[in-house]
């Protein structure tokens, strides 16, 4: 429904400051080699490439050990980046393009997601994670930004922000997100989910009821009742189990199956709704072989063939 011309906008997010592993900013690199831009054309898509963060060598300001603030590590170059891939998500889909976000660590959703709410103020966003991504400055332990992308989205704890990611609008209702995979969530993020009644299936729920029943759950839940709500689907490839996709920063077993994990996808493209899409996390320094390397991308590349259509018939 929303993208009847089929066109999309690779966004190429290449940035690793919201964790402090290397190698996830090969992410984006890895997935164009392996050939996800011309699957997608083959599925009838017209594709074009954006590269927001070009002309800035992240790589060699991550180890800026002056960039901090409280607990969090490295939030200039993370607002910076952030900024830069709003601009670019919003601009694709100002164009009418299908933004398709390839990263990079989680903490680029905070661009792609605000980016996506600008020109769609009504969007659902399903976060497909191990983790739940919502601590703010206050509450996380780790200091990593991609393990706090949500919070800054709503604006929780907001006058604990750093200056550099104070742009960030405050522009997702706790309303209109909903969780699939959770498996890994700190304590002050349960809290947090607890007190805002935030829409979350964890891997019980996937047992329980079925990965279909529960993304249909998930999809009436950002809705509203909105057959034609919107939807972007910010993918953490740890959602997948590490069986399926180990080289990632932070696997947690016990994950999706491959198929649970390209089925969530294929039900979002079934309906129409899909206006944005993220894939995180892909970590090709990660694998300790050859083989590990292989299926977390091809399994990167086949999230984002579901998710533009390639098993509807
Ligand atoms: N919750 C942890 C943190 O805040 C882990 C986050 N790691 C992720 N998130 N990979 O998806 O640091
Ligand atoms: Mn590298
Ligand atoms: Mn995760
Ligand atoms: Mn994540």
């Amino acid at each position: 429904k929303y993208h009847p011309n089929k066109k999309a906008t690779f966004v190429l997010a290449p940035f690793s400051g919201g964790q402090g592993k290397s190698g996830v900013e090969d992410g984006p690199e890895h997935l164009i080699q392996a050939g996800i831009e011309s699957q997608i054309k083959e599925l009838g898509w017209s594709t074009q490439v954006s590269e927001p963060l070009k002309n800035t060598n992240y790589e060699s300001l991550k180890n800026d050990d002056s960039d901090t603030h409280g607990n969090c590590k490295r939030p200039k170059i993370v607002g910076e980046a952030t900024q830069k891939v709003y601009e670019a998500v919003k601009f694709a889909a100002e164009q009418g393009t299908m933004p398709i976000t390839l990263g990079g660590d989680h903490s680029i959703a905070i661009g792609t997601v605000a980016g996506v709410l600008s020109k769609y103020p009504n969007a659902g966003v399903l976060w497909i994670d191990a983790h739940a991504d919502i601590n703010t400055p206050l509450t996380t332990d780790s200091g990593n930004l991609h393990g706090c992308p949500v919070s800054f989205l709503m604006g929780l704890d907001r006058e604990s922000y750093p200056p550099s990611l104070q742009w960030v609008p405050e522009c997702l209702s706790t309303k209109k997100i909903s969780y699939i995979g959770l498996r890994d969530i700190d304590q002050g993020e349960k809290k947090i989910l607890r007190e805002h009644g935030i829409s979350a299936f964890s891997m019980y729920h996937v047992d329980k009821y079925g990965i279909a029943k529960v993304v249909e759950m998930a999809m009436a839940a950002v809705s509203g009742g909105d057959k034609d709500c919107p939807i972007h689907v910010s993918y953490d490839v740890d959602a997948i189990d590490p069986q399926f996709v180990p080289a990632t920063g932070t696997p947690v077993r016990g994950g999706l199956t491959l198929r649970e994990g390209m089925y969530i996808v294929e039900a979002v493209a079934e309906t129409g709704n899909l206006v944005a899409l993220d894939i995180v996390e892909c970590n090709p320094s990660l694998g300790t072989e050859d083989a590990h390397i292989l299926d977390t991308i091809t399994a990167g590349c086949a999230i984002g063939r579901c998710a533009l259509g390639e098993t509807l018939l």
